[in-house]
């Protein structure tokens, strides 16, 4: 499509919208201030650089043996830039302390922000933010399926001492690049069979974290996140890190919850919780990704969950208080495409929900007239919000619709297909 017709698709779209009391400049500008943190594991099956013979361990996986894997936090970079190119609007980045970029060989709770300077290098140049992730998981000391809330005091010492390191590379992310880094704890703890001593566990694990956790970091820097999960591969009869501990935790404790998509029964959603968590929570972070039928970390689609989600964060006004994160892994597929379709697809719900005439249905439903609500919601799929959407990649020089795909296919075949 020509330029001339995006714009005049989106003139005609911005005057139907009017119509609706709804300013689609302003959801343009708001769709450019609201930045999605791409995280880096999609690009190498969530492998990362500590060494090549390490396989993927706590019950998460990634299936599927599409060529070309980044297997150097070099071609890693240069595939993200890839993958930049074609999302328009505001980026982060994500990454996990398995991403170091150094020649020595550094044990986990040995890590320093020197072995992440080279991101905060091309952080800078990209001109984004970091967020971070302890690792606890992909680890000879969490073979047993415990890491902070393992019985044995040395396996937690390793990795407390583990949690604390990060939260320094954190702040130092947070320090460069003048935005607080969201660094995200998630264990993998728990128990394949009917487990007898629930509690201890738990206990074992809020005291790790409060040790974890007890040194003040300013929060212009750094930002701690829980993420609780309902089961994973081995470990289906018992998480110790649930929901209800992550809960309690993060509003006991002030640090922000991470409400994963997919760590929940299958007809639970977490657009339902983000309003109630943001009553006890002061900062929630999202892991945005779709499941099927489990955990399974598909890429994000543009689906109902994605649209309700962006529409409970706009809706309530809480773009500042809500990062909101991708956790797809999908090692099936070119993983540069499933970036570009995942991260597209979080920011196409997110324009949908800014162009809602939400005004409207606000007044009908506190006036009972469900009917209008209902009526005003169906018309409003239908709405030319993809003229908008097609005019936001035109304006932020990113390919509009499809055109993006052939580029990644080049670049599959000439960079990809090289390695
Ligand atoms: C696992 C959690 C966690 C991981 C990443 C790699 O179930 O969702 O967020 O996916 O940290
Ligand atoms: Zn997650």
């Amino acid at each position: 499509m020509k330029d001339e017709q995006i714009t005049a698709a989106y003139r005609q779209a911005q005057q139907r919208y009017q119509a609706l009391g709804v300013d689609t400049e302003e959801a343009l500008k708001k769709l450019a201030q609201t930045a999605i943190s791409m995280h880096c594991w999609q690009g190498d099956d969530v492998k990362g650089f500590e060494s090549p013979d390490i396989a993927l361990s706590g019950g998460i996986q990634a299936t599927g043996n599409y060529p070309g894997a980044a297997t150097t936090p070099s071609q890693l970079r240069t595939d993200m830039e890839k993958a930049f190119e074609f999302i328009p609007g505001k980026k982060r980045m994500n990454l996990h302390a398995i991403y170091l970029d150094t020649d020595e060989k550094v044990e986990r709770d040995q890590i320093e922000p020197k072995h992440f300077a080279s991101w905060v290098e091309w952080a800078k140049e990209q001109n984004i933010g970091l967020d971070f992730n302890p690792t606890l998981f992909s680890h000879p000391l969490a073979d047993d399926g415990f890491t902070l809330s393992h019985p044995d005091e040395k396996v937690r010492r390793f990795w407390i001492d583990h949690v604390k390191a990060c939260r320094k590379i954190s702040a130092y992310f947070g320090k460069e690049l003048g935005t607080p880094s969201v660094m995200n704890i998630w264990i993998p703890d728990g128990m394949k069979d009917q487990t007898i001593d629930r509690l201890a566990p738990r206990e074992r694990l809020i005291s790790a974290l409060d040790e974890a956790i007890a040194e003040k970091i300013d929060p212009n820097y750094h930002l701690d996140a829980v993420e609780s999960k309902l089961f994973g591969i081995g470990a289906e009869a018992y998480t110790v890190g649930s929901n209800e501990f992550y809960l309690g935790y993060a509003a006991t404790r002030g640090t922000a919850l991470c409400l994963d998509a997919g760590h929940f029964h299958p007809t639970e959603v977490i657009s339902d919780k983000i309003s109630a968590c943001s009553l006890y929570v002061q900062h929630l972070l999202l892991h945005v990704t779709r499941p099927v039928r489990w955990d399974s970390d598909h890429v994000v689609s543009f689906d109902d969950e994605t649209q309700s989600i962006m529409r409970e964060i706009v809706r309530n006004d809480l773009q500042d208080r809500v990062s909101i994160g991708l956790d797809f892994f999908d090692a099936s597929i070119n993983r540069i495409a499933a970036w570009v379709i995942g991260t597209r697809n979080a920011q196409k719900a997110l324009l949908k929900a800014y162009l809602e005439p939400y005004q409207q249905l606000q007044q009908a439903e506190q006036a009972f007239d469900y009917t209008t609500r209902l009526a005003l919601l169906e018309e409003a799929h239908s709405m030319p919000w993809n003229a908008v959407w097609d005019y936001f990649c035109q304006i932020n020089d990113v390919p509009v619709g499809q055109a993006w795909l052939p580029l990644v296919k080049d670049y599959e075949a000439t960079v990809l297909a090289a390695r």
